[in-house]
């Protein structure tokens, strides 16, 4: 049996050796940022974006993070290798440390807590192939979903609200118009033009949204960084969502009506075979 490995202040242990305080913030409040990062064949995928938004994601919630992104770079190598993982993601979070319960900042004294993780899991081929259903729900989320908190509640309860409906993933939508999924970032294609909400507080900007945007302008594919309307959404040629965990995943349906044939349109598949080509290819398959 493979034991898995943690990694949290700096030390690598097993989850029973695992010391964390009731008194972390980010139990009480949230109070914390997170990354979740692709392993392909056992190599790191965008991690370099993964880490960089880790830190802008503190900085913009006024937290310092204890470690160099070099430091973290070498700690997720570490987890990938004594996990021993092919293919799977690493989770990383910091917190603002373990304090006695306020609300403001505890003191500069207060250092904050890494912890980390790594897990096997394949590529979602079935829904990559096929498309998947999703609900759209009201977006009811804060104002700065620019940032990867550790506040989830209002993606928890989209989440759960599409599940419950049998759909994969809730389109969240704030009075008609479409911002993104409750764990991803949501295109549409209609003329032969994609179409994204803008990277603005309303959204998290995914890397792997970057990495579809970077692409679409190497096929020379027109894209227009303009928010839509559910009403819109329905009547695309195509949609797709974007994460690293389901890389870009094809919409059959929204709300139980079919968008177009309700089969992956052309433009998303050339997105996915180009995609394809650019994760590391020992493994890429599996
Ligand atoms: N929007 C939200 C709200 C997300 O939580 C995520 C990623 C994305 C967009 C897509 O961003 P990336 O392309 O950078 O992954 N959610 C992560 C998560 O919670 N699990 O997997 C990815």
């Amino acid at each position: 049996m493979i034991l898995t490995v943690y990694f949290k202040d700096g030390q690598f242990t097993e989850r029973e050796g695992l010391n964390i305080s009731i008194d972390d913030r980010g139990y009480y409040f949230g109070d914390g940022v997170y990354e979740v990062i692709k392993v392909y064949g056992g190599e790191l995928f965008t991690a370099e974006e993964h880490i960089d938004r880790l830190f802008q994601s503190a900085t913009k919630i006024k937290m310092t993070i204890p470690y160099s992104k070099e430091q973290l770079m070498e700690m997720v190598r570490e987890l990938i290798v004594r996990n021993s993982i092919s293919i799977g993601h690493i989770y990383m979070q910091v917190t603002r440390g373990a304090a006695p319960r306020t609300h403001q900042f505890p003191g500069s004294t207060v250092a904050s807590v890494v912890t980390a993780y790594a897990v096997s899991n394949p590529r979602p081929m079935t829904s990559i192939e096929n498309g998947v259903a999703v609900k759209s729900v009201e977006d009811i989320r804060w104002l700065r979903c620019d940032i990867k908190s550790l506040n989830l509640l209002g993606n928890v309860l989209a989440k759960q609200e599409a599940n419950e409906a049998n759909c994969v993933e809730a389109l969240l939508h704030r009075e008609g118009v479409v911002t993104e999924g409750s764990s991803s970032n949501l295109f549409g294609v209609k003329d032969g033009t994609i179409y994204t909400h803008p990277a603005t507080n309303l959204i998290l900007n995914g890397i792997t949204r970057q990495v579809v945007l970077g692409i679409s302008e190497k096929l020379a594919i027109p894209v227009v960084e303009k928010s839509f309307t559910l009403e819109e959404a329905y009547n695309m040629d195509e949609l797709f969502l974007t994460s690293t965990t389901s890389e870009i995943m094809p919409i059959s349906s929204v709300d139980g009506r079919s968008i177009a044939s309700g089969t992956p349109g052309v433009l998303t598949r050339k997105l996915q075979k180009a995609f394809t080509l650019q994760i590391p290819t020992s493994n890429a398959g599996v």
